[in-house]
């Protein structure tokens, strides 16, 4: 088992992102999926100087990426969208791409079930031929009800895996299954061989080990079903702008480089930008709750 850390939490240069997480002993990056504001031999480059591996990338679906949309250009630019993120893992040497359909922060449907799941089958398989075809693989990643109203809980991710293709897999969160499932340990046994990624946080999206999760048992149950890919950290913290906070400087009242929909991005995530020193807690804190399961 190794471990990788995502970078769309944070508003910083890519070097920054890898100066501190080689620093603190990473070997992975899930890189945030913008292949529009990255030059994937620059990248090479930096991940190679840092001597960090892409494991692969995840989905940003903000704004108008929706593969359930009614609009059938707004699905076809989706895809497209997707495509060019597959394509920029493929050449990053990257393994993995962690798949939300639809987009985040979109609670309210706009079409009928049957219609939604016909397009979202119809779109992820456009990309499965791709990443069929280049050695990837997708997870489909569950995530809570107030980022999205369709896949929400393991089962449906796994229904959908299914009805795309036999190489098909899932990716689970431990923070949305927290919130979604009736047992977690549960939905990772039914997830067995289509695990292809598990992403990592605590309850309350702080660091593993910030919160009441039971590691031990997380760690026992992927032991189970012979998970020993990767640990992906995605915190992301809640915001608290109370003198209750436990961390006061916690929160960037000024933060540079954030793009308005990255900050609301990050809002629909129920959080904000963060300081630097805030940040490299969180990250050092994750590597130090899960050393021990890395080999
Ligand atoms: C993606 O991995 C995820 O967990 C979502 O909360 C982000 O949109
Ligand atoms: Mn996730």
């Amino acid at each position: 088992m190794q471990i990788a850390i995502h970078n769309w939490m944070r508003a910083e240069t890519l070097e920054s992102t890898l100066q501190r997480i080689s620093a603190l002993g990473y070997s992975h990056l899930e890189i945030q999926g913008a292949p529009e504001s990255y030059d994937s031999s620059q990248v090479k480059e930096l991940l190679e100087k840092y001597n960090i591996q892409c494991w692969g990338s995840v989905t940003l679906m903000l704004e108008e990426r929706n593969l359930l949309a009614k609009d059938p250009d707004q699905r076809k630019r989706s895809v497209e969208y997707v495509l060019d993120l597959a394509q920029m893992v493929a050449d990053l040497g990257g393994k993995v791409i962690s798949f939300v359909p639809a987009t985040v922060g979109k609670i309210i449907p706009d079409a009928r079930p049957e219609e939604e799941w016909e397009w979202a089958v119809e779109g992820v398989k456009e990309v499965y031929e791709f990443t069929e075809a280049n050695g990837l693989t997708i997870g489909i990643e569950p995530i809570n009800r107030f980022e999205t109203y369709f896949i929400n809980r393991g089962a449906q991710a796994l229904a959908l895996a299914e009805a795309v293709g036999p190489n098909c897999g899932v990716c689970l969160d431990t923070f949305h299954m927290n919130i979604e499932e009736v047992d977690m340990f549960e939905t990772i046994r039914q997830a067995g061989s289509r695990l292809v990624n598990f992403h990592v946080a605590d309850n309350n999206r702080l660091a593993p080990g910030m919160g009441k999760l039971n590691w031990e048992k997380i760690m026992a149950t992927l032991k189970e079903i012979d998970y020993d890919k990767i640990l992906s950290v995605e915190f992301c913290p809640p915001i608290d702008r109370t003198p209750a906070n436990p961390y006061p400087n916690s929160i960037d009242e000024a933060p540079e480089g954030l793009s308005p929909e990255q900050l609301k991005f990050l809002q629909d995530h129920g959080s904000t930008a963060v300081t630097e020193d805030f940040y490299t807690m969180l990250t050092q804190r994750s590597i130090d709750q899960l050393k021990p399961y890395l080999q």
